[in-house]
């Protein structure tokens, strides 16, 4: 006998398409005529479109594209222009800011210049993106609780290729564009400033992105669970909670003794998520600003132990003569 089954999809069933509700004055009109992809509701659902553009989409767009592209011309450059190379090297290719000697100015295009105007568009292409999804959460009536999440991402963004390095005062500190250049530059950091681990808002930012992925197992696993009792249908869910949403409940009350709530777990789910960029951002901005070395500073506080008196004391690197700032 077939199990009830949804680990993998669900059962189509199709309508007619829906537009969505008018908008009110002021607004723009929505692109594309909406269509049904039996493929796309396979994993979530199949109408596609329509769009809202609006003017803060299309600014957000051109900037991104921009960025996007002065990136990706700065790499096919740095292989001479050879498409063969660009695609084989792609991974390791990397548009890096200016040298930590140019400080905060204007740094000649091929030293950092690019890296300068491609960062401007993208954080502007950002925080236009931002913005908009600001707006049509409020023109649909919705809470911005997205958008404030969004902001919390952004937030990290921002203290590590604006804020921490303009207090640093110098674009050196910041992240290069490229995919394993910025693995490189997150492994460099942590070892010039001491072991991130030493941190403590990098655990804090850890335990948030460890529970986000717990809390997100255990919620949708509940939710697909009770899927035979029509647990995921929200509306009937909350005009009548029939035995889904009870037999949820009981499960973990049965299971660990308490319970969340049909409404709670998403207080939860957004608080994690939102905590993980949040805290992490403080960690950063801490971090050569207010403390030039995790370790040391674990030491002192009592958090890690010294080095045994077999070994010559550990002397901050950076305060050793002839170091870079
Ligand atoms: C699954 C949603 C889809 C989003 C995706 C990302 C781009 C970049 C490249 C123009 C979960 C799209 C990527 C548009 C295009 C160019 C040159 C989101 C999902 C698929 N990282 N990071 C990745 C970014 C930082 C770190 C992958 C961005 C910090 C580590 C991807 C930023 C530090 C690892 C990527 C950023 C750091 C990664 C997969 C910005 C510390 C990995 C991301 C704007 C936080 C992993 C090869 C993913 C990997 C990875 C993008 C910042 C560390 C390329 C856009 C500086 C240790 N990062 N990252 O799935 O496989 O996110 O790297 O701040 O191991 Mg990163
Ligand atoms: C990056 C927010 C910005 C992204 C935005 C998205 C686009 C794409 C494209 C449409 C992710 C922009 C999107 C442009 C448009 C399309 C396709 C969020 C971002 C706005 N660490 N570590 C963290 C762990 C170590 C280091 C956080 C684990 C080592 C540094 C996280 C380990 C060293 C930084 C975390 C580990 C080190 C971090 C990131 C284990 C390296 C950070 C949270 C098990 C040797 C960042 C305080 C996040 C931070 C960060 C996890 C180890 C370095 C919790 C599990 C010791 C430098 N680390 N880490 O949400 O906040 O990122 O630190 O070893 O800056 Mg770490």
């Amino acid at each position: 006998m077939a199990d009830y089954q949804n680990l993998f999809t669900t059962v189509q069933v199709t309508g007619p398409i829906h537009h969505g509700v008018p908008l009110p004055p002021g607004n723009e009109e929505r692109l594309g005529e909406p269509m049904i992809v039996h493929l796309l509701g396979r994993i979530g659902n199949a109408q596609i479109g329509p769009v809202y553009l609006g003017g803060l989409g299309l600014i957000s767009l051109i900037l991104g594209t921009l960025a996007f592209n002065i990136i990706g011309l700065n790499m096919l450059a740095s292989v001479n222009w050879d498409p063969i190379q660009f695609v084989r090297q792609l991974f390791w290719l990397a548009l890096e800011p200016p040298a930590p000697g140019n400080g905060l100015g204007l740094a000649p295009l091929n030293q950092g210049g690019w890296w300068q105007i491609a960062g401007l568009f993208l954080t502007a292409s950002m925080l236009f993106w931002w913005a908009r999804v600001y707006r049509r959460a409020r023109q649909l009536g919705m809470g911005t609780h997205v958008a404030w999440a969004f902001a919390a991402a952004i937030w990290l963004f921002l203290v590590l290729g604006l804020i921490r390095p303009v207090l640093m005062g110098t674009w050196g500190e910041s992240v290069p564009f490229g995919i394993f250049p910025h693995l490189d530059w997150t492994a460099a950091f942590s070892l010039r400033y001491g072991n991130l681990f030493y941190n403590p808002f990098h655990a804090l930012s850890i335990a948030f992105l460890y529970g986000s992925a717990l809390l997100f197992a255990m919620h949708g696993a509940t939710i697909l669970a009770v899927g035979r009792y029509g647990g995921e249908r929200e509306i009937e869910q909350i005009v009548d909670r029939g035995t889904a949403s009870e037999r949820a409940a009981l499960f973990w009350r049965w299971t660990m003794g308490f319970n969340a709530t049909m409404e709670s777990i998403h207080r939860w789910a957004w608080w994690f998520a939102v905590l993980c960029p949040l805290v992490g951002g403080i960690g950063i901005l801490l971090t050569g600003t207010v403390v030039d070395n995790w370790y040391l500073w674990a030491v002192k506080h009592g958090v890690a132990p010294p080095y045994p008196p077999a070994f010559d004391p550990v002397i901050d690197p950076a305060t050793l003569q002839g170091a870079k700032p």
